[in-house]
């Protein structure tokens, strides 16, 4: 016969008491009378309550207890009793009466003084001297009666929490009567039919515990998707629904042909220097430049062309050799406009690309040497700017951002420009949501697309949302080395506004 668990012993003592006596009024004195703790006693209270065998009523009392300290002055009276005791009539110096008395020396002499026991020689500042004959310790007698758990006065109470020497404790005991499914004795429910059972037949009578359906299924050790590429999907799913179709952005190496100069974006421009761009140092330059198309370029930087002037400046073919990590998808979105104005007829086309672009810029709570440029651009006969403000409020309310404001920008490449902000109802407060314009003719005409064909862009990133999202507000935590896994299993994705 399986060993009797000491918590079998108390469920049977308690139930009998029970069944005999009808209620047991004070959990802890019922718990010394078993001779077990009050905490072993709780434990099996709460297995017979939840099964309602027991009525368990809680009674909770705040006590103050004295802190560790206070219990020492209770033994030994206050430390301005202790000082004043310390000192012999003819006085005693203060290193003699700190050697005596310790850390109480220091709260002896301001409550002694404070209580004006003891003074100091005219002479010798250093003297401390009795005032006094003898003390009444109220201190020590306070602590003495909360100990006992006898009542003091509130003024006492506020002076000894000021004096740190007692603290609040919450004491919980019970109050115990039979429950509506009382039994003298709990039928060990049966969690499972075994073997044993089977063989020995008992399996006819015995009673089964019920199927918690409402137990939570062990957490299940899973991966996790990364919040930027949960994001990412939702984003992708938007464009896919509005028609785009997803740029190859498998280069994070680009030159500065595809990246700056097919884009207008002047040589000289400070974007295109090492404090903002990386630039290889191996391989350094791209040898693989379409001619023809780069002959374009070049008249178009250095003469202008389609109606405009250019920048009137000597464009230099090595300087837009040099390779360099990509500082935007756009330098993608050049060239998926190069190839397609090479199909001919011309067709529309919707496209749109996600994936990580770099900057040597400071890395601070909200940008590190590189994020993911999130862009869509639309290529057809006659859009307008009208057309690029209508599909950014279709885009930008499939992400929850319907209040929108357009914000006239510069960018080398598109005019007009706009940058986009949003009102973000959570944050009580105008987001800049990202940047958009008209690719500038100087751009598409050497490309060889069509008069009349316009293309509307506009781009953001992904870590922005994706921390707004998330709430999570120091970029470290969502990317790179130091991400707060916790953070990713424990954040759930607040539905975007789909
Ligand atoms: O993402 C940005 N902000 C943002 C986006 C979404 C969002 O969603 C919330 C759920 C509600 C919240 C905020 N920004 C763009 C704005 C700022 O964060 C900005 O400080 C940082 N920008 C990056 C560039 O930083 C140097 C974000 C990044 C950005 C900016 C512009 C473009 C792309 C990314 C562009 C472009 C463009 C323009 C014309 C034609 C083609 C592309």
């Amino acid at each position: 016969m399986a060993e009797k668990s000491p918590a079998a012993d108390v469920e049977a003592g308690l139930l009998a008491h029970l069944n005999s006596a009808d209620e047991v009024p004070d959990s802890r004195s019922f718990a010394s009378s078993l001779g077990v703790s009050h905490l072993e006693l709780k434990g099996v209270i709460k297995s017979l309550s939840a099964f309602r065998i027991v009525e368990s009523t809680d009674i909770i009392k705040e006590t103050w207890v004295l802190t560790e300290e206070a219990k020492g002055y209770a033994a030994k009276g206050s430390p301005e009793a202790q000082l004043v005791a310390a000192i012999p009539p003819e006085g005693a110096s203060k290193d003699a009466l700190k050697a005596k008395l310790g850390d109480a020396f220091d709260v002896g002499m301001k409550a002694a003084a404070r209580n004006k026991w003891i003074g100091f020689d005219k002479g010798n500042k250093d003297l401390v001297l009795r005032k006094v004959e003898s003390v009444k310790d109220e201190l020590q007698e306070q602590l003495r009666r909360l100990e006992n758990g006898e009542a003091v006065p509130d003024r006492v109470i506020d002076d000894l929490k000021r004096r740190k020497l007692i603290t609040k404790e919450k004491s919980i005991w019970h109050s115990l009567k039979k429950g509506p499914e009382f039994v003298l004795k709990r039928k060990t429910l049966a969690t499972d039919v075994t073997t044993e059972h089977l063989r020995s037949g008992d399996w006819k009578d015995l009673e089964f515990k019920d199927y918690n359906y409402g137990a939570q299924g062990q957490p299940i050790a899973k991966g996790y998707v990364q919040p930027l590429m949960e994001v990412r999907e939702a984003i992708e799913n938007i464009f896919i629904m509005m028609g785009f179709t997803e740029m190859p952005t498998n280069n994070f190496v680009e030159s500065s042909f595809w990246n700056f100069d097919a884009l207008f974006q002047p040589q000289q421009h400070p974007a295109r220097d090492s404090h903002d761009t990386f630039f290889l140092k191996a391989p350094a330059t791209t040898q693989q430049l379409p001619d023809d198309y780069l002959e374009k370029v070049k008249q178009v930087h250095q003469s202008g062309g389609y109606g405009s002037k250019g920048y009137v400046y000597d464009w230099k073919r090595d300087e837009a050799e040099k390779n360099l990590l990509r500082t935007h998808t756009t330098a993608v979105s050049t060239r998926m406009l190069y190839k397609l104005a090479q199909e001919k007829p011309f067709a529309p086309k919707r496209y749109y690309s996600i994936d990580r672009v770099f900057r040597n810029e400071a890395v601070d709570r909200t940008h590190l040497a590189e994020f993911h440029h999130i862009e869509g651009l639309i290529c057809d006969y006659g859009l307008t700017l009208g057309d690029l403000i209508g599909v950014l409020e279709d885009f930008l309310s499939s992400l929850g951002m319907s209040k929108l404001r357009f914000k006239p920008a510069y960018n080398p490449y598109t005019e007009p420009s706009m940058e986009i902000f949003s009102y973000h109802d959570g944050l009580k407060k105008w987001v800049e949501v990202g940047n958009s314009g008209m690719f500038r003719p100087e751009m598409l005409l050497p490309m060889g697309l069509p008069e009349g064909v316009n293309v509307i862009a506009w781009g953001l990133s992904l870590e922005r949302p994706t921390m707004i999202l998330y709430g999570i507000d120091n970029i470290r935590d969502l990317f790179g080395p130091k991400v707060d896994f916790n953070l990713i299993k424990s954040n759930p994705l607040c539905r975007l506004g789909l």
